[in-house]
């Protein structure tokens, strides 16, 4: 089959609360989503890079460039047998993994549904239901965390992440451990240290968490490697990986033992399943990471999920997590397990409503 129109859109969505990590903080969320159309279906993603350069160098403007003049250009009107052919496609360009893995997940999703197939049975996947974390911002001071964190427990969440950062670390993690005990807990650092706070992380150790994420260079391998000698608390990388053969690296010299697969970090869906088999053959459980999604993106996340070696809780939380209203129709919902059931319908498995969409559509461009 063939794309035969790209749509890109810029819609805007209110967040029910700012999310901040130690780069910087979203309220409104701007994202694009992508319509990839072909033989009257349309496959949906959604382009899930923030509004600054903070967490990568991608931006919604970005996104936007290289999805109009670059992306798009190269898919349409070309014949594929099969949609983990287009990451081959885009090969000739350098990085913008954001903008790529939009397009490419837009067209597994067309696929899917072109084949009547859920998305996750055409990426190999085989798991009814997925385990749930949550993410949980820096938060203004203590007494206001520790009441979202209570709630966050109480909903039933297999996992809740801390975002940390210097001064908001040792203190919080250890006021919350008090708190609530043993729940599952981890903390994301968003590379906000380096090697000279080593004593600092060193004290992390005591609490016992699942791991820390990036806690260096978002840029780095090899001071992670040296900082998982020295901590107990298994390091699990985000930024710093971008593609399989980077997992691969990473594994191989001890800087990590666990890994975050996003999908628009690694540049789409085929590349995400590739460093997934990286890490299920060596042993290196993986999660499935969040960019604060509306619904589409998260149909996409649960997709990828149900392969063997996401082992730990995910940070794709329910719809209500982050929105009123979300865009797709039913909403993603956790069970009172802390589960999500994926869902069986073709393709990503949720509708997307377009009157929402179209209500929050901010600029739109159709491609031919
Ligand atoms: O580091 O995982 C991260 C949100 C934006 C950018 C980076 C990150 C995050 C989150 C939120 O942690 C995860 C979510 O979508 O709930
Ligand atoms: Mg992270």
């Amino acid at each position: 089959m063939r794309v035969e129109r790209v749509v890109v859109r810029e819609i805007e969505m209110q967040l029910l609360a700012p999310f901040e990590t130690s780069f910087g903080r979203e309220d409104v969320r701007r994202v694009l989503i992508v319509e990839a159309q072909g033989g009257g279906i349309s496959g949906f993603a959604e382009c899930c890079a923030l509004s600054g350069p903070f967490y990568n160098e991608e931006t919604v403007g970005t996104c936007w460039h290289m999805l109009r003049d670059f992306l798009a250009p190269v898919v349409l009107g070309r014949e594929f047998q099969h949609p983990s052919e287009v990451d081959g496609w885009f090969a000739p360009i350098r990085r913008n993994h954001i903008a790529r893995a939009a397009l490419e997940s837009a067209v597994w999703d067309l696929h899917a549904q072109a084949v009547g197939e859920p998305l996750w049975r055409s990426l190999g996947g085989d798991r009814t239901r997925i385990d749930v974390g949550v993410s949980v911002g820096i938060h203004p001071d203590l007494a206001s965390l520790c009441r979202t964190v209570e709630g966050f427990i109480r909903d039933g969440y297999r996992k809740v992440k801390i975002k940390i950062k210097p001064g908001k670390d040792v203190e919080v993690i250890r006021e919350l451990r008090r708190q609530f005990g043993d729940v599952p807990m981890m903390a994301d650092a968003n590379s906000a240290y380096t090697l000279a706070d080593i004593d600092t992380l060193r004290r992390l150790d005591e609490f016992g968490l699942m791991m820390i994420e990036q806690p260096l260079g978002h840029d780095d391998i090899i001071d992670h490697a040296s900082l998982q000698k020295a901590l107990r608390t298994p390091i699990c990388l985000d930024e710093s990986i971008h593609h399989a053969e980077d997992a691969r690296r990473a594994i191989a010299i001890g800087a990590c033992r666990i890994i975050n697969i996003k999908i628009a970090r690694v540049g789409g869906l085929a590349p995400a399943k590739a460093l997934h088999d990286v890490c299920l053959a060596a042993g290196v459980p993986v999660w499935c990471g969040g960019m604060l999604e509306t619904g589409i993106g998260r149909a996409h996340n649960i997709a990828i999920t149900t392969l063997p070696g996401f082992t730990l809780p995910g940070d794709t939380s329910g719809s209500h997590r982050y929105w009123a209203e979300d865009i797709i129709d039913p909403p993603v919902t956790m069970e009172p397990d802390g589960t999500i059931l994926v869902p069986q319908s073709p393709g990503r498995g949720y509708e997307v409503v377009r009157a929402r969409l179209d209500a929050r559509t901010v600029r739109s461009e159709a491609l031919r």
